[in-house]
């Protein structure tokens, strides 16, 4: 019952990015149908004076603390783009992002104001995607309205009218998918009266990933819709990848400065477990509302699209560690991160010694390892030498797997198996392993018409597929070499006779 996972919804965005890329068609089409509403459409709000383009930052950096007292005009320009970064060392992912990062630019906007929301799709992307902020009071929280094609840009205005830190994410379709992918940041509606006063301001989001590869196995990685369904990730992250917050990456404060982090749940699934080793909260402002709903805490769940804003104040030196207190997750999966205090020792609070190496060594955590660092220069090593590369079979695959993953897949699907009646399979397809030629012409000028593939017959379109010639060579091999299929490699001398040949024609 393989096909059984694929929900209607995939289905429908399947047909919709086949449309929908720039790399699939040779013209774009508008799926931003209606005029956007102008200022006009907005109703005038007699509180709002003034305009101002929001500072957006990065994990861990926060936005500074607004000291605005009125209500004012906050332009956000957040640009959707589709990146391939590392998730772990050696390990890379096709995340999907808000403005490059995973999780997306933090956004901070007072109670009050009026937020005129820019979403850009780099023309890159391979799918349309939108935008849900839990802070807009509205029918899909804006998703509906900032449904932007690649290249296109929506926009939309809300007022903030609660105040909180609030998570904001994709919404589109399959949505757990472009969640999975790494889709979801932080949104702080800050109150009238501000929050208390603090030293240092941090930005900290948990996700979890699914990858077909297990915890740690190298190469790009694809997204594994099986785990995802099973709510089994491969990692549990915070920032985006395994140890986005350790080393020199790791968060710093000074003893005596009081910290605070906001802390986000994307999931798409798990329940954070939320706690700093060797700290305690001294308020916890619970789900992320804008009391302080708790004093002294421990550890504080953070729900799946949810947050919890927590502040200490450090009074020891040294390296305390942010995990989900599933422990599994944080010295298995990747959930955990560092906050390096400095300062005088401070024997009455705390007498001894404390040894990052006791929480970190025995997790094998490879970039921090003389041995990681090591096995990637040779890597490094081995890439650079073409005559190496050219050779290997695996490495064709494995580059072949990663144009599959960000081209062929929507289509014929991770699995290959295709959608019944409309996209074919590769998996086992006799049609794809009768002919080589045949399917390098297929992908050079694109193919239609009726096809029996093993018995079936489809009658659609594929597009010719914009990829260069070594591309092509490496998509071929892995399709012809994967899901059960044998074939020999498909070599760049192939294609370019191929296309030579189909020139003339
Ligand atoms: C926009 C959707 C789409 C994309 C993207 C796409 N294909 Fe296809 N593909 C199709 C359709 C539809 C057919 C069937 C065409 C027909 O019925 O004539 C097909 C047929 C095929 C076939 C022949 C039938 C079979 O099952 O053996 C092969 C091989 C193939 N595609 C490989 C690829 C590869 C490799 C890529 C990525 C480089 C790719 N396709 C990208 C839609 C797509
Ligand atoms: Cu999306």
């Amino acid at each position: 019952m393989t096909n059984s996972r694929f929900s209607s919804a995939i289905l429908a965005t399947a047909l919709g990015l086949a449309s929908a890329s720039p790399l699939l068609s040779a013209e774009p089409p508008k799926l931003v149908t209606a005029p956007l509403p102008g200022p006009a459409a907005k109703g005038n709000d007699p509180e709002i004076v003034g305009e101002e383009k929001a500072v957006l930052t990065s994990a861990p950096a926060v936005p500074p603390p607004i000291v605005r007292k009125q209500p004012t005009k906050v332009v956000v320009d957040l640009e959707v783009i589709e990146v391939v970064k590392r998730m772990a060392d050696g390990v890379d992912y096709l995340f999907w992002t808000f403005g490059g990062d995973v999780p997306g630019k933090f956004i901070r906007v007072r109670e009050g104001d009026l937020v005129e929301f820019h979403l850009g799709n780099h023309p890159t992307s391979k799918m349309p995607h939108n935008i849900d902020l839990h802070a807009v009071t509205g029918p899909g929280g804006g998703a509906a309205s900032s449904f932007t094609a690649p290249g296109h840009k929506s926009q939309f205005s809300f007022k903030a009218m609660n105040p909180g830190l609030y998570v904001y994410h994709c919404a589109t379709a399959p949505v757990g998918m472009h969640v999975a992918n790494g889709m979801y940041g932080l949104i702080l509606v800050e109150p009238k009266a501000g929050l208390p006063k603090v030293d240092k301001e941090f930005y900290v989001m948990q996700g979890d990933f699914y990858t077909q590869g297990a915890f740690g196995e190298e190469g790009f990685q694809t997204f594994d819709q099986q785990k995802a369904l099973d709510e089994k990730p491969s990692y549990v992250v915070f920032n985006g990848a395994v140890g986005s917050l350790v080393g020199d990456k790791a968060l710093k404060a000074n003893v005596g400065e009081t910290v605070r982090l906001f802390v986000g749940n994307g999931g798409p699934n798990l329940i954070s477990s939320f706690h700093v080793i060797g700290e305690i909260f001294d308020h916890v402002y619970q789900e992320g509302g804008v009391k302080a709903t708790q004093e002294q805490v421990q550890t504080t769940l953070v729900p799946a699209g949810g947050s919890a804003i927590v502040d200490f104040k450090l009074e020891v030196p040294g390296t305390y560690i942010l995990v989900d207190h599933s422990l599994f997750r944080a010295f298995n999966k990747g959930a955990l991160g560092m906050l390096k205090v400095e300062g005088a020792p401070n024997l009455i609070a705390y007498s001894g010694k404390e040894v990052d190496e006791v929480y970190l060594g025995s997790a094998g955590i490879a970039q921090d390892s003389k041995v990681g660092d090591l096995e990637a220069r040779m890597k490094a090593a081995i890439k650079a030498d073409p005559k190496i590369a050219g050779l290997s079979k695996e490495i064709l695959m494995e580059k072949g797997k990663r144009v599959y993953s960000q081209t062929c897949f929507a289509c014929h699907q991770p699995t290959g198996l295709g959608l019944p009646g409309v996209f074919p399979p590769l998996a086992k397809s006799d049609y794809l392993m009768a002919d080589k030629d045949r399917a390098i012409r297929g992908i050079i000028k694109g193919q239609s018409g009726p096809m029996k593939v093993n018995g079936v017959e489809f009658n659609g379109v594929m597009p010719p597929v914009m990829i260069n010639d070594e591309q092509i060579a490496q998509v071929l091999t892995y399709v012809r070499n994967e899901w059960g299929n044998t074939g020999d490699i498909v070599t760049l001398d192939d294609v370019r006779r191929v296309r030579a040949e189909s020139a003339h024609q």
